[in-house]
């Protein structure tokens, strides 16, 4: 769909290790659509603001101790609870791009040992993205970066464990990104893919789920 045509939006979703580039490229993407008159929202999972929130923040940043399980299904909650808006809004011709999405919540909870087809089952029936970007940039290079930050996960062994995860989770459509190129080259193929997944939601009317 160009411009002003109606049609749904394309949900695009971006997956990666920590410090793989995905918010700086999100928000890129994000500017250039608005810049190109397209209707677009930017979104991120977590979505720290609501009440479920708000418990996955507290977690993060090692305020509360939850079994690995329970903070699953709040990741996936997290997930579910602004579903409603999320469909009414690519129903709508809104595209969403949005920072980690229901892999990154079974990517990173298998990495802790949990059981994958366990890890997917919460997620089932979520909006199936029509894009998926995988930001792919090694956890040996991304510490390199200048460290991971504080909260729970940003460590090297687990983010090698994670990346493992995804590794398996990569289906044959999404989008492998080289996260060690210029963050304008990435943002140029990016970009390109965006389009495409967005043209494509003309001829894909219909909103498929997960997985
Ligand atoms: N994370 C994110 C999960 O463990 N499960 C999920 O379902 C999602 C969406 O939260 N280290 C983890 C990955 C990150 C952390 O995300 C916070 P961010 O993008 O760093 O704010």
């Amino acid at each position: 769909a160009t411009g002003s045509s109606p049609g749904r939006g394309a949900l695009i979703v971006f997956e990666g290790c920590d410090r793989s580039g995905k918010t700086t490229q999100t928000q890129k993407l994000f500017d250039c659509l608005v810049a190109m008159g397209r209707k677009v929202e930017l979104w991120r999972f977590p979505e720290r603001t609501t009440g479920v929130g708000k418990m996955i923040d507290e977690y993060l940043k090692s305020g509360n101790n939850l079994p690995d399980e329970a903070i699953h299904l709040l990741f996936s909650a997290n997930r579910w609870e602004t579903a409603p808006l999320l469909k009414s809004k690519l129903a709508a011709g809104v595209t969403i791009i949005t920072d980690r999405y229901a892999y990154s919540g079974v990517a990173f909870s298998a990495a802790k040992g949990l059981d994958l087809n366990w890890c997917k089952s919460p997620d089932i029936g979520l909006p199936l993205p029509d894009c998926v970007v995988f930001c792919d940039l090694h956890p040996e290079k991304a510490a390199k970066r200048g460290g991971f930050g504080e909260e729970r996960y940003e460590n090297i062994d687990m983010q090698l464990k994670v990346y493992h995860q995804f590794q398996k989770l990569r289906q044959s459509d999404w989008k492998v990104v080289d996260a060690s190129q210029s963050v304008d080259d990435m943002h140029e193929e990016i970009k390109t893919l965006a389009l495409e997944a967005m043209d494509h939601c003309t001829s894909k009317p219909q909103q498929r789920s997960l997985w």
